[in-house]
């Protein structure tokens, strides 16, 4: 990668200058992420070479069975960015609670809290699939300098700050936004600097690609039983692709390059689909809202969803706008909420 382009710490000093008032505590918390992402970049590079594949015997509070790859990102995401002390509370799909984060005075003035899914798709490691880390930055509601509560936690993802993703694919990337569009950058392994390769990505109005596990066909909702016959039928541009990596860093990736549209619906043996609001469906609506797209639930805009818990999942309708508002139509004409 040439040496001309900007560097993820160049953008992000910077974008700084660009928040007025700002205090430089949101770029410390994205540079601290930037760096955890290279450790666990360094430890899912060499997943297939020393023994730390496979499931580590504990499972979560899902009850699905933690490779060790999870718990290893999970601790260094969380080390990284409590030992710098510049968040005030984490929450992680990993963790069965939110943790406080204390500074050694017991007085720190962060005003930021991070929710993490710290390896997402990691049933991919074991066979050399992309896996993908997301994170979602609030500011906190309570008063700064008082212990966080679950409060700070439970917020519209429409309040996030920031969110974005690494995907830890063919080549790593980190895409982020503050707010003011989406920007991907990638990783150059010799020298372990990130560059601005993506710069002002964006969601094609409409694709040919959607993404859903098919295998759960029979349990799905009517409307999107119809909406995958649409997108099957041979009529205009369709029949359209089907891809489903079941990654779902990956497929929305590769989706907002192609064009296409990502849904995990609720089905009768998940009645509330499998992703989780926080540490999931948040960070990539706001990605895809900033990038032009659209996310939903079937029926909202997910990013107006009141959290009711930390582990709360929702069905997630997301990609480009038009196959989203199409998928919308055909919930709303064939199934409830
Ligand atoms: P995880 O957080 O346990 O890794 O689960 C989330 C993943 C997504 O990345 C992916 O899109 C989805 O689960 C795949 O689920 P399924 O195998 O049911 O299709
Ligand atoms: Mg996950």
């Amino acid at each position: 990668m040439s040496i001309k382009k900007q560097t993820l710490g160049e953008f992000i000093i910077e974008n700084q200058t660009a928040f007025k008032y700002s205090s430089g505590e949101l770029s410390k918390l994205i540079n601290a992420i930037r760096l955890a992402a290279k450790v666990v970049n360094h430890e899912v590079n060499k997943a297939g070479l020393v023994d730390i594949l496979g499931a580590s015997g504990d499972t979560n509070i899902q009850g699905e069975s933690q490779q060790k790859l999870d718990v290893l990102a999970n601790e260094r995401f969380i080390q990284t960015l409590a030992n710098r002390e510049i968040v005030c509370g984490i929450a992680s799909e990993e963790e069965d609670d939110f943790i406080r984060i204390n500074s050694a005075d017991n007085n720190h003035q962060n005003k930021y809290v991070v929710l993490i899914d710290p390896l997402d798709g990691s049933s991919n490691i074991d066979v050399n699939v992309s896996v993908g880390t997301i994170f979602s930055i609030y500011r906190r509601v309570t008063p700064i300098g008082t212990p966080v509560t679950l409060e700070d936690f439970l917020q519209p993802g429409r309040r996030q700050v920031a969110a974005g993703y690494i995907i830890y694919g063919t080549s790593t990337m980190l895409v982020y936004t503050t707010g003011f569009g989406v920007n991907g950058f990638t990783l150059n392994p010799a020298i372990g600097t990130f560059y601005l390769s993506h710069p002002d990505m964006t969601f094609p109005e409409t694709g040919k690609i959607y993404s859903v596990n098919e295998g759960n066909y029979i349990h799905f909702p009517e409307g999107v039983k119809q909406y995958i016959k649409y997108c099957q039928k041979e009529e205009g541009d369709r029949p359209y692709t089907s891809r489903y990596i079941g990654s779902l860093v990956s497929d929305f990736h590769r989706n907002m390059i192609k064009g296409g549209i990502y849904m995990y619906p609720k089905s009768s043996a998940n009645e509330n689909g499998k992703l989780r609001l926080l540490y999931e469906c948040n960070p990539m609506a706001f990605l895809a809202e900033q990038a032009g797209g659209k996310a939903s639930n079937g029926f909202e805009p997910i990013l107006d969803i009141q959290p009711e818990e930390l582990h709360q999942r929702v069905p997630f309708f997301c990609g480009s706008r038009k196959m989203v508002e199409k998928a919308e139509a055909f919930m709303q004409e064939y199934s409830s909420k």
